[in-house]
């Protein structure tokens, strides 16, 4: 395996773009759930660096469309400095959310690095849903139902160009993985702009393997692979702890399945870990269940060697 074994756990404690409170305190509940003995259980070297901060949570009704506009931007650029400068040290970031707005910060600080070493960049996107909502197209007004529209271009200003460069991805570079909640409107989009999606239903048919062979099909060895893991990914029975569970998703085997091809390709570069909400969780089941499967991405096998 050629995966970069220094890693740097950067803590993120908001839920600015959420639509519910929470998931703040998912940075200490994977602290709790010891992600960083874990780890280091693999031969990866840890350094946790801590929190970073930004604008407390005003709780405020959309805007135009956006609610928490402005603290979504600033958590954002302070989410994308941290991770850029440990790319740049030439550490592999692992992003503690907080929700997913943050993947705005975090992708295109990827992406930048990416530009700046001549990389290829996939993204894995785990997730019950697209996140490729506009706030022409949003239920909520939540900003993290928007996160992939904003990195491919879509989205206010001030969010799309934080990483230096608009867009900051191509649609061409995402595969979406596990989807089962898609708003009308945004799924015409994804339609429009031929997002790569593996949905449930592809799935249940096609089983987990079939679909990460799919999906990792055009890496190489020049490839950074980000893979940013919205823990709704997995089926609320193993994950509870969630701001907005959508039955039928991976179970335990499938989720691991999928976590330990990815650990095959030895090409992740950066992680993100974002929509654990403690608050709505059971005695931290969902932060172990994360744990675990953390473990697995970072080559965690029964009997295969490595
Ligand atoms: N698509 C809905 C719900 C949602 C998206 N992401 C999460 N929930 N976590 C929306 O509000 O955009
Ligand atoms: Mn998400
Ligand atoms: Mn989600």
């Amino acid at each position: 395996m050629t995966t970069l074994r220094s890693v740097s756990l950067i803590g993120v404690p908001t839920d600015i773009g959420a639509g519910e409170r929470g998931a703040s305190m998912g940075p200490e509940a994977l602290r709790v759930a010891d992600l960083t003995k874990a780890l280091r259980s693999h031969g990866v070297d840890v350094v946790d660096r801590g929190n970073l901060s930004g604008p407390p949570n005003p709780w405020l009704p959309p805007v135009d469309g956006y609610r928490h506009l402005s603290e979504v931007v600033a958590w954002n650029q302070v989410t994308h400095d941290a991770i850029y400068a440990e790319l740049k040290a030439g550490r592999m970031p692992i992003m503690l959310g907080g929700d997913h707005c943050l993947g705005i910060g975090s992708v295109s600080a990827v992406a930048r690095h990416c530009r700046d070493t001549g990389k290829k960049l996939r993204i894995l996107w785990l997730d019950a849903h697209a996140d490729f909502n506009t706030s022409k197209l949003t239920p909520s007004g939540n900003v993290h139902g928007m996160p992939v529209a904003c990195l491919c271009g879509f989205g206010p200003q001030e969010l799309i160009e934080i990483g230096g460069q608009v867009p900051a991805i191509s649609p061409k570079w995402v595969r979406q993985i596990g989807i089962r909640s898609v708003d009308a409107g945004e799924k015409r989009f994804v339609h429009e702009q031929d997002l790569e999606v593996f949905d449930m239903r592809y799935i249940d048919e096609m089983g987990m393997r079939h679909t990460m062979e799919l999906a990792l099909a055009t890496l190489d060895a020049n490839t950074h692979l980000h893979v940013s893991f919205d823990v709704d990914f997995l089926d609320p029975s193993i994950a509870p702890g969630v701001g907005t569970t959508v039955p039928g998703g991976p179970t335990y085997r499938e989720a691991h399945l999928c976590m330990e091809m990815i650990a095959n390709t030895g090409y992740m570069g950066s992680l993100d870990i974002v929509e654990l909400n403690p608050a709505l969780d059971l005695q931290n089941r969902t932060a172990k269940v994360s744990v675990d499967l953390i473990e697995s991405l970072f080559g965690k096998s029964t009997l295969m060697r490595k």
